[in-house]
C-alpha cells in the first residue's frame, strides 16, 4: 500500500494551526534559552530508527496470538508495511531482517522494493533459536556453544550465510542473539560454554566483510532459566575485545534484571568505543517488548542522555550507532505501535538535546546534586513534541502520525487487500 502525498498534506493543514501555535511558543522559550532551533530540528529529522521485520505482526505471548488482521504475508508485504511507517513519519528508514524468517529470493527485485520507499536495510539477524525443518542437527542444546562440533558447524554456517544475503542487500551489520544457556546448575561447565562460543564466534567474525560489524546482543534469561552464555553486558563487552575492532554490544532494553542501571552500562560501552546499537522497547517486568516509552519514559532519557554526553565528548571514540526497535504486540495495532514507539524514541533523543551540558559539567564538578537534577529534569519536563512535528511536517510526514493512520483507516485497507487472517512470519 502506497501513500498518496495530497492525503499528507491535507492531514497536516488540517492540524496545521494548533501545531503553528505550539511550535510558535515552544521555539521561542528555546531561542531566549540559548538554543539553536532549526539545528535541533535538522538532527530531529536526520534522526531514524529501525524497524524490525518481526514486528510487523502480533507476536502473541506463549499463551495466546490475537491477530489483527491484514498482516504482512511475506518480505515484500513487510518492506511495504515500513515503507508505509517511514512515509508517514519519515523517521523509520530502515529495515531489519531476521533470517530464516525473512529469507530473500530476488535480491535486486528486494532493493528496488525497498529504495523505491527509501528504506535502507539495517542490521540483519541470525536464528540459531530456534530449529528449522530441513536443518540437520538440532540446537536443542545449544547452537554456537554446543558441545558438538557438528552442531557448532551448522550454526556458524548459518551465521555466514545471513552475512551473504545481508550484503547482497546493502546491510553493514549482523546481529547476533545466542539463546544458548542452561536450565539446571551442574548442567554445563561455564568457562566451557564460553570458550567454544568465541572459538565460533571468530569463525563468523573472520567472514565479515571489511566495513562490517558484529553486534554481540546478551540477555540474562529466557529461553534458558539458570544461566545464558552472554547474559549481560561484561560477558558481551568480553565477547567484543576478544574478537577485534569490528565486534560492539548491542543493548536491548529488556534484557536486564529488574532495576538494573541501563544508562550506566551505556556510558561504560560508549567509553571503551564499544557500543554497536540498541533494541529500543519497554516492560516493567522482564523482556515485555512493549511499545517504547510506556513504562519508564524517563529511563529513556537518561540513556540518551549518556549516548548523546558520548557521543559528543571528543574524548569517547564510539563508531555510529545502529537505532531499533525490537517489540512484539499482542493487544495493540503493531503499525501504531510502531509509531508510537519511533516517537517515543525521538522525544527522548530530543529532550536530552536540550540538556545544558556546561551548566551540567559544572554542578557536577562542584558536587551540586540538586543543580544537576534541576538541569536534567528541566530538560525532560519539556514537551517537545511540536519539534517532532515540525521536523514531520518540513520533511512532508505527517504532523500526527497516529491520527493519520487512523482517518486514513489504513489497517481497514491492509485488511481488505491482505485478508483478516493474514499472518506475518517470524514470532
Ligand atoms: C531475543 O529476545 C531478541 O531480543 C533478539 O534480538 C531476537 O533476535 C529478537 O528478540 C527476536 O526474537
Ligand atoms: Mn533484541
Amino acid at each position: 500500500m502506497r501513500i498518496d502525498k495530497h492525503l499528507l498534506e491535507q492531514h497536516s493543514e488540517k492540524h496545521l494551526p494548533s501545531h503553528q501555535k505550539k511550535f510558535k511558543a515552544l521555539s521561542s522559550i528555546l531561542s531566549d534559552e540559548g538554543h539553536d532551533v532549526e539545528a535541533i530540528l535538522d538532527r530531529v529529522a536526520a534522526f531514524q530508527v529501525a524497524i524490525p521485520s518481526w514486528a510487523l505482526g502480533t507476536g502473541g505471548t506463549r499463551f495466546g496470538r490475537f491477530a489483527g488482521g491484514g498482516e504482512p504475508r511475506s518480505l515484500e508485504e513487510k518492506i511495504e508495511d515500513v515503507g508505509l511507517l517511514h512515509t508517514i513519519n519519515q523517521s523509520s528508514g530502515a529495515i531489519s531482517l531476521h533470517i530464516p524468517w525473512d529469507v530473500p529470493q530476488d535480491y535486486k527485485a528486494i532493493r528496488q522494493l525497498a529504495a523505491s520507499f527509501e528504506l535502507k536495510f539495517d542490521a540483519v539477524n541470525s536464528n540459531t533459536f530456534q530449529d528449522q525443518p530441513d536443518q540437520e542437527q538440532s540446537y536443542k542444546s545449544g547452537s554456537l556453544s554446543h558441545t558438538n562440533k557438528s552442531v557448532r558447524d551448522q550454526a556458524i554456517a548459518h551465521n555466514v550465510e545471513v552475512i551473504r544475503h545481508g550484503v547482497e542487500l546493502g546491510s553493514k551489520a549482523l546481529t547476533v542473539w545466542l539463546s544458548d544457556g542452561t536450565d539446571f546448575p551442574g548442567q554445563q561447565n561455564f568457562r566451557r560454554m564460553f570458550e567454544r562460543t568465541l572459538d565460533s564466534l571468530r569463525q563468523v567474525y573472520a567472514e565479515l566483510p571489511d566495513d562490517w560489524q558484529v553486534l554481540i546482543e546478551y540477555k540474562p534469561y529466557e529461553p534458558h532459566f539458570y544461566s545464558t552464555v552472554i547474559a549481560d553486558w561484561g560477558s558481551s563487552l568480553l565477547f567484543c575485545q576478544k574478537l577485534g575492532k569490528k565486534a560492539l554490544g548491542l543493548v536491548d532494553l529488556g534484557h536486564h534484571l529488574p532495576n538494573t542501571n541501563i544508562e550506566q552500562i551505556v556510558s561504560r560501552f560508549l567509553m571503551e568505543g564499544k557500543l554497536g546499537g540498541f533494541h529500543f522497547n519497554d516492560s516493567k517486568y522482564g523482556d515485555d517488548d512493549l511499545t517504547v516509552g510506556s513504562i519508564k519514559p524517563y529511563q529513556l532519557f537518561l540513556i540518551f542522555n549518556e549516548l548523546i554526553e558520548g557521543m559528543t565528548s571528543p574524548e569517547v571514540k564510539n563508531p555510529e550507532l545502529s537505532w531499533m526497535i525490537d517489540a512484539s504486540h499482542n493487544i495493540k495495532d503493531p503499525l501504531e505501535d510502531l509509531l508510537q514507539s519511533v516517537e517515543a524514541i525521538k522525544i527522548a533523543y530530543t529532550q536530552a538535546l536540550l540538556i545544558d551540558r556546561k551548566a551540567l559539567e559544572k554542578a557536577q564538578e562542584e558536587n551540586d546534586a540538586t543543580q544537576a537534577q534541576e538541569i536534567i529534569q528541566n530538560a525532560f519536563r519539556t514537551d517537545v513534541r511540536p519539534l517532532l512535528a515540525q521536523a514531520r511536517l518540513q520533511a512532508s510526514a505527517a504532523l500526527n502520525p497516529v491520527s493519520f493512520f487512523r482517518e486514513m483507516k489504513i489497517r481497514e485497507e491492509l485488511i481488505r487487500q491482505r485478508g483478516a487472517k493474514a499472518f506475518a512470519t517470524g514470532l
